[in-house]
């Protein structure tokens, strides 16, 4: 059940500040003159003794009798969820701990538990990976919080997945600064220096602030940072004293004016050469990944591709392009071969797409690209780089770089195109629309017949599975997230139309993502009375499986369907090919990279966490019934799972 919202009558003095936007915070905010105990509260010293045996006492022992002794009025943790409802964060999803508690509890008994409001999350990876989903529908950060050391080194390899995925995440951890304020045990064991340094090379930035107006100006800066293309998490690392101790010198805190946040646009003159470029070009390509920042994203790459009549190649980092726009040729890579002019928007490997690739003998690469075809790039890829983790692969020879956030530069790069292209161009133009209009719909055509292949097997085949799920859901205002993208049946044969039925895939491959971030997607969708769906691997979901109690708790519509191979099947395959290289015995490779003996029952773990359960399914006839009862679990307000006993691939 969610939470309810606590009283938060106890200490309410900082309403003017919660109630006043960042934008519209121009004068100070004045924190605590009207608390009506203002004059009970302890003066901090600079030099503050110890806690004498009596505060220890009181602070670390229940209170042995009804009364429950009020050292003081306000709290810097106060201040700082004043700053946050400024910023207009509506989550801080959180595992809870001791170096944290001041804001914590000032989240709730002044805060009132809402902007933001908790989410429990049994893991720090699922606070973060919550947030990193979210974003990408809801096109707003999350907050997250946890222990400094312990906890982000847990939420690590999350925050990995947001840098390589850009996406921004506001990640806090709770530290003890001071060392002759530290208990002895945990809080020493937990304290550091510098929390943040082991996440410094995929974090955009990060700071510890020492003190409330430091951590304000820190707070509206790392929102400001990591919303600014390329996005990327950001990291702040908050005191324990500052959050507990009383606000010394209220009258003289301000919470800074946010403003507007713009990303940055090609330059006008390269953008030109660029339309040049296309207009002349005989067989133009657009390589999307990470384009669609914001609704008008599509729109826009809709409209370029329109207009030029050019084949669209979607890597699918966000919903870039629909699925079955006839100029959509994602499913047709080889003519990249044929292409004269290769435009990649906001693609971060793009060796990768312009090269083939073969390790299963011997690691060989050779170009797919036609000699002499023209490269040009457009994104913000090169505006922020770290050197030490490779999310960036091998260098591409390019002819025309254009640094700048491509949604942004679109505009003037259609108005540019549009200015060039003459009736001559036009009808040119439609030649080519209409060749591509028909590869596509053959394309489709021929997905939809291999789709039958094995249709009454079992285990079901993936494509069976995707199409009944499909069918379950096609008429409701639905929305797929989660990184399903080695399942390319939906991408295939579904119908993606609108900005919010897609959200791109986990950024750095990291496993562990799928459910979490589908949930905090499902969290953004749910507002909006959307019907969040995922496919999920059975690997990926061993992670972190108390997700789904997430789900529970906060109630979080989602139809999450277990993709149960029974494996981890990619890297039984790769085991196998390795065997196979090698020469050698096959029959031992299911060892280390299989999940069975005994095979995981997925619905009993999730009725285990609260979560409705349907499965094992691994009789086709059988799947569209227990569907269609998750799909009516979700509908009335409830996460459902559905494990489906399916083909590794
Ligand atoms: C944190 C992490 N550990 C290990 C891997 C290596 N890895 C890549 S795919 C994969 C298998 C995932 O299993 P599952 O989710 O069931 O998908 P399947 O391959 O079976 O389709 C593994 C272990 C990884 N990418 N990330
Ligand atoms: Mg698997």
């Amino acid at each position: 059940m969610r939470s309810q919202s606590p009283d938060t009558g106890r200490r309410n003095f900082l309403k003017s500040a919660t109630i006043a936007g960042a934008a519209a915070l121009t004068t100070p905010v004045v924190a605590g003159a009207q608390t009506p105990d203002a004059t009970k509260t302890p003066k901090p010293d600079a030099k503050a003794a110890p806690p004498g045996p009596k505060q220890m006492a009181a602070e670390t022992m229940p209170p042995q009798d009804a009364k429950d002794p009020v050292f003081q009025t306000t709290s810097g943790g106060d201040f700082m969820v004043d700053v946050f409802k400024t910023l207009d964060i509506d989550y801080l999803a959180m595992n809870c701990a001791s170096s944290f508690r001041g804001l914590h509890e000032a989240v709730l008994n002044h805060g009132g538990n809402t902007k933001p409001e908790i989410l429990t999350c049994p893991h720090e990876e699922i606070a973060v990976h919550m947030a990193q989903g979210y974003a990408k529908i809801e096109g707003k950060p999350m907050a997250m919080i946890c222990h400094g050391v312990v906890g982000l080194q847990h939420a690590s390899m999350a925050l990995y997945n947001a840098w390589c995925d850009r996406v921004p995440v506001i990640a806090m951890g709770g530290n003890i600064m001071e060392a002759n304020k530290r208990g002895p045990g945990a809080e020493w064991v937990h304290a550091a220096i510098d929390p943040a340094a082991m996440l410094r090379d995929f974090t955009k930035w990060d700071d510890q602030p020492t003190t409330l107006q430091h951590f304000a100006e820190s707070a509206v800066r790392a929102y400001k940072i990591c919303t600014t293309p390329p996005m990327a998490p950001v990291v702040l690392s908050l005191d324990g004293e500052l959050q507990e101790n009383p606000i010394k010198d209220p009258e003289l805190l301000r919470i800074p004016k946010l403003g507007k946040v713009i990303p940055p646009q090609g330059d006008d003159a390269a953008l030109a050469e660029l339309a040049q470029m296309l207009v002349n070009a005989e067989t133009p390509v657009l390589l999307v990944d990470r384009v669609a920042r914001t609704p008008a994203g599509m729109a826009r790459l809709v409209e370029l591709a329109e207009t030029l009549q050019c084949a669209v190649i979607d890597n699918v980092g966000r919903m870039n392009f629909p699925s079955r726009h006839p100029l959509n040729q994602s499913f047709r890579r080889g003519i990249i071969r044929q292409a004269d002019v290769i435009v990649a928007m906001e693609v971060n490997e793009l060796w990768g797409s312009l090269s083939e690739f073969d390790d299963r003998i011997v690691r060989t690469s050779h170009p797919i690209t036609k000699k002499g075809a023209k490269i040009a790039t457009l994104g913000c890829r090169d505006l922020y780089m770290k050197a030490n983790y490779q999310d960036l692969g091998r260098y591409q020879e390019v002819d025309l770089n254009i640094a700048g956030d491509a949604e942004a530069s679109l505009p003037t790069l259609i108005e540019q195109v549009k200015r060039l292209v003459d009736d001559g161009k036009k009808t040119a133009f439609a030649a080519r629309g209409k060749k591509l209009a028909a590869a596509h719909a053959a394309a489709v055509e021929q997905a939809k017949s291999d789709a039958t292949i094995g249709w009454d097997a079992s285990p079901i085949t993936t494509a069976r599975m995707c199409a009944e799920v499909y069918a379950q859901i096609k008429d409701e205002d639905w929305s797929l997230v989660g990184a399903t993208i080695r399942l390319t049946w939906p991408h295939k044969l579904w119908n993606f139309e609108k900005p919010h039925q897609w959200n791109g895939v986990s950024g750095g491959a990291g496993i562990g993502y799928n459910l979490p971030a589908s949930l905090g997607a499902a969290l953004a969708n749910k507002r909006h009375g959307r019907f969040t769906l995922s496919f999920g691997g059975d690997g990926d979901f061993n992670f972190v499986p108390a997700t789904l109690w997430t789900a529970a708790h906060h109630q979080i519509p989602m139809l999450y369907i277990i993709h149960n191979n029974r494996a981890y099947h990619q890297e039984y395959m790769y085991l196998q090919a390795m065997a196979a290289r090698h020469g050698r015995s096959l029959a031992h490779t299911d060892i280390g990279t299989t999940l069975k003996d005994p095979h995981i029952d997925y619905a009993t773990v999730a009725r285990g966490f609260g979560v409705y359960g349907e499965g094992p399914i691994s009789d086709p006839a059988e799947l569209g019934p227990a569907l269609k009862r998750a799909v009516a679990m979700v509908k009335s307000g409830y996460p459902a799972l559905v494990d489906v006993v399916a083909d590794p691939r």
